[in-house]
């Protein structure tokens, strides 16, 4: 047998574009303040020697992104199939991200681990067009053909975002008139999960915590147990803001109600505690989000569901490797998100059709958003789930008016990072972030 024809060489890395974008983003409460008018994204486009195109979409900041743009200095030349010496050579020159740096917020802010998750990502939609196997064929083959999302509520109150901020639109319809509507207590989140659930289809619900007293958070977790019954898995997520002792006493009310409790506390030794002395599943993306915090977790305990991020783990590979190690310590893998469009949302269900196995309905903020980066506008939910792409790559490509659209929202809105607290102040004059509230 002949092999002659195989190429030497993959093909090679000859431009990286980084296009940092706003989008707009309604007033969502969390522990960390207020969402501002726009979300930052950041758009990575890698074009190859003979004019192929990979992209790839992660949270923006005007650090990570000057970095991302020096990246292109080390990648170019580099084949896109060497994954790994991309990676060493990134590492090389941006050093390993030390799991302290993800800071104190819901979100991490880490720098290695964003810039290799958009290299890698958009070198998979290369290496998916070159060969005609979608992105998921790569991570070794689909285990279903739609991945199941959970509808993401959140506190807010009234407004739309974007130039709108804290104004309506007043011919807004359904679910888009809910996505503008205060929604401060218990029968408004009823409400909300109602009018999404609808619109979307999901079925299962997660309640965004730590932003009122938790008594106030546990009735709206009852009140959705009684308006969808048994048959919708509920959980709620305060981002660590509670003592333990707050974390024992509302879990205690919430175990009847809910499928898992996500980050009740900070820290893997009071998530271990926490876990133990209420019995309940836990599940985290904030005390463990690093491959060196693993032993420690399966040492401990401290959660049973590990929220992956490929945005902050390293890219879709290493979710993958998280999720073999994960099933060899007996701990289930699930999915965060944030705000987000719809390259990100292809790469998450391309991950989550080839997990070996998925036990909960992954997290997506995809709802909140209005704007699309992607050609043929916004992708769809059909019952909740979002069918796998099936083309080569990620099976999305960009929409490039939308793109100079969205590139001059980044150099309108003046934004640089993401601040809830300077959001929040708006609102709320002197407010200030607190690691452990309540
Ligand atoms: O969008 O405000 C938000 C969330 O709080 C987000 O930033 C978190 O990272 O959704 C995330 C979470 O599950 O912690
Ligand atoms: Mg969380």
């Amino acid at each position: 047998m002949m092999f002659s024809n195989i190429p030497k060489h993959g093909p090679r890395i000859r431009e990286v574009i980084v296009t940092p974008i706003a989008i707009t983003d309604p007033p969502l409460l969390n522990a960390a303040g207020l969402h501002a008018p726009y979300a930052l994204r950041t758009i990575m486009e890698i074009v190859t020697d003979d004019g192929i195109s990979g992209i790839s979409e992660i949270p923006g900041n005007l650090a990570i992104n000057e970095a991302l743009a020096s990246a292109g200095d080390v990648i170019r030349g580099m084949d896109v199939f060497h994954l790994n010496p991309i990676r060493r050579a990134l590492e090389q020159r941006y050093g390993i991200d030390a799991a302290g740096d993800r800071g104190l917020a819901p979100w991490d802010q880490r720098k290695l681990v964003h810039i290799f998750s958009a290299v890698e990502v958009a070198c998979m939609d290369i290496i998916g067009k070159v060969t005609s196997r979608p992105v998921v064929d790569l991570l070794g083959g689909k285990m279903r053909d739609a991945v199941p999302f959970a509808a993401y509520l959140f506190y807010k109150p009234a407004g739309a975002g974007g130039t709108l901020g804290f104004n309506l639109d007043n011919n807004a319809q359904g679910w888009d008139a809910s996505r503008q509507s205060a929604a401060l207590d218990p029968n408004g989140m009823v409400n909300q999960a109602k009018a999404m659930c609808k619109h979307f289809g999901f079925k299962s619900i997660k309640l965004k915590g730590g932003v009122f007293e938790p008594q106030q958070e546990t009735d709206a977790i009852i009140a959705l147990h009684e308006a969808f019954g048994d048959q919708v898995p509920l959980r709620i997520d305060p981002n660590g803001v509670w003592h333990p002792e707050t974390a024992l006493h509302f879990g205690r009310l919430l175990k009847p109600h809910i499928e898992y409790l996500e980050d009740p506390v900070r820290g893997q030794a009071a998530m271990a505690d926490i876990r133990k002395a209420l019995d309940i599943p836990l599940a985290t993306n904030m005390c463990t989000t690093s491959f060196e915090e693993l032993p420690t977790a399966f040492r401990l305990h401290s959660e049973d569901i590990i929220l992956s991020d490929h945005h902050f783990w390293g890219g879709l590979q290493a979710s993958m490797h998280l999720a073999a190690i994960c099933k060899t310590f007996g701990r289930e893998l699930s999915m965060h998100s944030n705000s987000h469009l719809g390259i990100s949302l292809a790469a998450m269900v391309h991950l989550g059709a080839a997990l070996p196995d998925l036990h909960h309905a992954l997290d997506t903020h995809y709802p909140w958003q209005s704007d699309e980066i992607i050609q043929g506008g916004r992708l769809s939910f059909e019952d909740g789930c979002v069918a796998v792409p099936k083309e080569p790559g990620l099976g999305v490509e960009i929409d490039r008016e939308a793109l100079v659209q969205l590139h001059q929202n980044y150099l309108d809105c003046g934004l640089t990072k993401r601040d809830d607290e300077i959001e929040m102040q708006k609102i709320e004059p002197g407010w200030t972030f607190k690691a452990v509230r309540f």
